[in-house]
């Protein structure tokens, strides 16, 4: 039976399902249905999910949410080559990397309203022994890679633009699994595969970059604005409204607010009568 998955381009969650559906090879089984977040249609949360979100599945009359929910069910309920390993100690590590996570999301993207320099160092860590746990080449048990690097590029891409922290040192395994993912891309638009740039010790096969690159809409310099204005946007008022609306201050006053000490000037958004200063 046809199935349909919900999903918004810019959204990583989505991401995860939409890459295991093309690993799957199930294009043909799996329609996607791409919603708009910022405008979006009022049938998707009467008539299909309340929660309003994406991604969500709709199969066999019933629809289902939460991308790790649906990764396994997609995984289990579907054709094609398995997500999760066959080994039992490799399949309950995937199990648990893949319940990380989400982990590793929040308090990434928690720290971006903190001091990520101080916050983020655990988890890029804790990547970093997953990365020592099975020499399976510089991968994540393979495929696994492709449900975590989607969100490690993003937030490579981000730390070191606006806070200028690099994840890779001292995590020469992230380094390297960076540098074979990001080599296999390059090598796949440059019409190579990697097993004939490197001999064939990758494990990364044409159809795990295509399931991978086919989901990839979000250009970086976009990422890092839409990042700027979603997590360092803040409201400013008293004095230092004064100040900037006299443009007395530019890069100052970032410092001032206290959350990032690298950035130049910034741009004020007027809302609600309401002065906002993002970076
Ligand atoms: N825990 C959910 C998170 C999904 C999620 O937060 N989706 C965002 C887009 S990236 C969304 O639909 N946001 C709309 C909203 O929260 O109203 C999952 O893993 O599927």
């Amino acid at each position: 039976m046809a199935a349909a998955l919900y999903i918004s381009y810019t959204c990583p969650f989505a991401q995860r399902v939409w890459i295991t559906r093309n690993y799957k090879g199930l294009q043909e089984k799996i329609e996607l249905v791409p919603i708009n977040l910022q405008n979006r249609p009022a049938w998707y949360k009467e008539k299909l999910y309340p929660e309003n979100k994406v991604p969500s599945l709709e199969h066999n009359g019933k629809i289902i949410g939460e991308s790790l929910d649906l990764i396994k069910y997609v995984d289990s309920n579907f054709e094609g080559p398995s997500l999760l390993p066959n080994d039992p100690a490799k399949r309950e590590f995937a199990e648990e990397l893949i319940a990380y996570t989400d982990t590793f999301i929040k308090t990434v993207f928690t720290s971006f309203k903190g001091d990520p320099v101080k916050e983020v160092g655990p988890v890029f860590d804790h990547l970093e022994k997953a990365l020592h746990k099975f020499d399976d080449g510089p991968f994540f048990l393979g495929q696994l890679s492709l449900l975590m690097f989607h969100f490690v590029e993003r937030f490579q891409i981000f730390l070191s633009e606006v806070w200028k922290y690099d994840i890779t040192a001292g995590r020469p395994k992230l380094a390297k699994w960076i540098e074979w993912l990001d080599h296999g891309f390059q090598s796949h638009h440059e019409g190579y595969s990697l097993s004939e740039v490197n001999g064939n010790q990758s494990g990364l096969e044409i159809n795990k970059i295509d399931a991978y690159e086919q989901t990839k809409k979000t250009d970086p310099k976009e990422l890092v604005e839409f990042y700027k204005a979603r997590f360092l946007t803040v409201e400013v008022y008293g004095e230092m409204r004064f100040a900037l609306e006299a443009k007395l201050v530019n890069q100052s006053v970032w410092n001032v607010l206290g959350k990032v000490q690298v950035c130049s000037t910034g741009d004020l958004h007027y809302r609600k009568g309401k002065i906002y200063f993002s970076p």
